[in-house]
C-alpha cells in the first residue's frame, strides 16, 4: 500500500478521508493531533512538508499538499471511469471545477478570516463586517445553487460534494442552515452515504 494520508483531527483533511472511502482505494491513514492550546498541527507535519498543514498525501516518494490538488491527483489516478468527477467534455465539468476551487477559495476564506479576527479580538472592526458580508454572499450562492441542483456539480454526487461539505458543516454548526433548506437537505443526503459514515468511523 503506497498511499498514505496525514490526517489532522478536527480539520478539513476529513474531506480526503471521505474521498478515499468513496474511491475504495487501499490506503493508510496517519493520525495527527492539534496542540490543545494553540490548535496548530504538530511539528511532525513540518518534517513532511514545509507548510506543516493537513491534509498531506504521500504516494511512494511523492508528497502532495492542498486539499484540491490531492483530490485532483487521486481522481486522475484512481477514478478512471469518472464516477466521482465529470469528464472534461461534459456539461457539468465547469460547475464541478468552480465548486472544487471555491471550496478553499471564495466560499471558505471569509469564514476563515472571521475566525482569525475573532481569535485576535478584532470582530468589532470594518474588516470583520466586510467578511461577514462576504460569508453571507457565499451562503446565498450555495443555497441558490442547491435549490436548483441535487449536488454541487449537477444531478449526481461528485468529489465537489466532498470538498464543499466541510464548509457547509461549519455553517450548520453555526446554526445557519435553518435559513437554507436546500443546503440542509443536501447535507442530510450526503451524510447518509456509506463512505461518509466510514469517514466518521476513522475518526475526525
Ligand atoms: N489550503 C490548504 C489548507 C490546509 C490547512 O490550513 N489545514 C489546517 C487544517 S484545517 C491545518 O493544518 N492547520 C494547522 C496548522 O496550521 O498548524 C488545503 O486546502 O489543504
Amino acid at each position: 500500500m503506497s498511499l498514505k494520508l496525514h490526517h489532522l483531527n478536527a480539520s478539513r483533511s476529513q474531506r480526503i478521508v471521505w474521498l478515499l472511502a468513496e474511491l475504495g482505494v487501499p490506503h493508510e491513514i496517519v493520525h495527527h493531533s492539534r496542540d490543545p492550546e494553540t490548535r496548530l498541527a504538530p511539528a511532525a507535519l513540518l518534517e513532511i512538508h514545509p507548510m506543516g498543514k493537513s491534509p498531506l498525501l504521500e504516494d511512494g516518494d511523492t508528497v502532495i499538499a492542498e486539499t484540491g490538488a490531492i483530490a485532483e491527483y487521486l481522481l486522475a489516478r484512481h477514478d478512471p471511469d469518472h464516477a466521482l468527477h465529470p469528464r472534461a467534455d461534459s456539461a457539468n465539468f465547469p460547475r464541478y471545477l468552480e465548486w472544487v476551487h471555491a471550496a478553499e477559495g471564495a466560499i471558505f476564506l471569509p469564514g476563515l478570516f472571521r475566525f482569525y479576527l475573532m481569535n485576535a479580538g478584532l470582530l468589532d472592526t470594518p474588516l470583520a463586517a466586510a467578511m461577514e458580508g462576504e460569508q453571507a454572499k457565499a451562503m446565498k450562492t450555495i443555497e441558490t445553487h442547491l435549490a436548483k441542483h441535487a449536488y454541487f456539480a449537477g444531478e449526481t454526487f461528485t468529489a465537489a460534494d466532498c470538498l464543499m461539505a466541510f464548509q457547509v458543516q461549519s455553517a450548520a454548526a453555526a446554526g445557519a442552515l435553518e435559513a437554507m433548506p436546500a443546503t440542509k437537505a443536501w447535507l442530510e443526503k450526503v451524510q447518509a452515504r456509506p463512505a461518509y459514515k466510514a469517514m466518521l468511523e476513522v475518526g475526525i
